[in-house]
């Protein structure tokens, strides 16, 4: 565990490893990890209690930089990669991270049954509406009528609203993030990882390299705030923000006001009576006992 001591004399650097981030200049990933950093280090945490979990794609590259466990998954398969070190280990801090394609398109069946399952991760998604990794295709989150080298007519796609779906699939912590401001961001960081159950944070971040229209000062002329009397605790009204085009609000939009936790669901089971637990429970703790 952390003393209060520990977590005076931590500082960032403590939380970067050796690897320089290898993203191209002005990637809006630099903000979420500055972020990270920041987050990490006002929870007092130590490097070595922490594993950072990622699929693949530039944003899924973030463990790398990190000083803490790492694991640098297959696409799409980052919340399975995340559940079985969760469950393997309880006292482990895993946050989850990577990007729109691997959680929204190859990896949205696993997104779905993570935040309906409400695994007590924090999962912050590196937004950029592009695949960056891969050179610049669209992505589940591209705007209709997007150009790219897979659209070269046009997305004939809707794209997908992270926050509605989110919110649909029954997480218990929807928020949103711009890598412009990492200084709010690592603040929502930190909430969503005190919440107890799945926190979902979608980052706006943008891909200078491949997507030319989701830039960061389209952003800065985008973004609000939530409306400062907007209650969190209200799920329909987190449902209407979250829908809201003009402006793209930034800020917690749900948080359930009691979460039980995946976690919780195995402790409860870990404590009571075997007769009592679910079969796919009692296999879970017998492989990790
Ligand atoms: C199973 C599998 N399918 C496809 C790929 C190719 N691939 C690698 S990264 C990627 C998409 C990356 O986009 P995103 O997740 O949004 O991350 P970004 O690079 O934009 O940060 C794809 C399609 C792969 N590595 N593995
Ligand atoms: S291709 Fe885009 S997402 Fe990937 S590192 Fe470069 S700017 Fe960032
Ligand atoms: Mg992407």
């Amino acid at each position: 565990m952390s003393d209060s001591t520990a977590v005076l004399e931590r500082k960032i650097e403590d939380y970067k490893s050796e690897e320089k981030p290898t993203w191209c200049p002005g990637c809006g990933d630099f903000g979420v990890l500055n972020a990270l950093y920041n987050a990490m280090r006002a929870k007092g945490w130590a490097p070595e209690e922490i594993v950072l979990v990622s699929g693949i794609g530039c944003s899924s590259r973030l463990p790398f930089f990190a000083a803490t466990y790492g694991f640098h998954g297959v696409h799409g398969r980052t919340m399975p990669i995340a559940t079985g070190i969760k469950v393997a280990n309880p006292n482990l801090k895993v946050l989850a991270v990577g990007g729109d394609g691997d959680a929204f398109a190859i990896g949205g069946n696993h997104f779905l049954h993570a935040a309906r399952r409400n695994l007590d991760v924090a999962y912050v998604i590196m937004d950029n509406a592009i695949y960056g990794l891969t050179k610049g295709q669209t992505s589940p989150t591209s705007s209709v009528g997007f150009v790219t080298k897979s659209t070269p007519r046009g997305n004939p796609d809707q794209a997908v609203n992270p926050l509605e779906l989110a919110l649909a699939a029954g997480a218990t912590f929807v928020a949103r993030g711009f890598s412009g401001k990492p200084k709010e961001l690592a603040e929502l960081v930190v909430k969503g990882i005190d919440h107890n159950g799945f926190a979902f944070i979608d980052v706006y971040s943008p891909c200078p390299t491949f997507n030319k229209v989701n830039t960061f000062k389209y952003y800065r002329e985008e973004v609000a705030d939530l409306p400062k009397d907007h209650d969190p605790t209200s799920y329909e009204a987190a449902l209407r923000l979250a829908m809201s085009q003009d402006p793209l609000y930034l800020g917690i939009f749900y948080q359930a006001p009691q979460s039980t936790s995946f976690e919780d669901h195995v402790r409860s089971q870990q404590s009571g009576s075997e007769a009592d637990a679910p079969q796919v429970i009692e296999s879970i703790l017998r492989r990790f006992s």
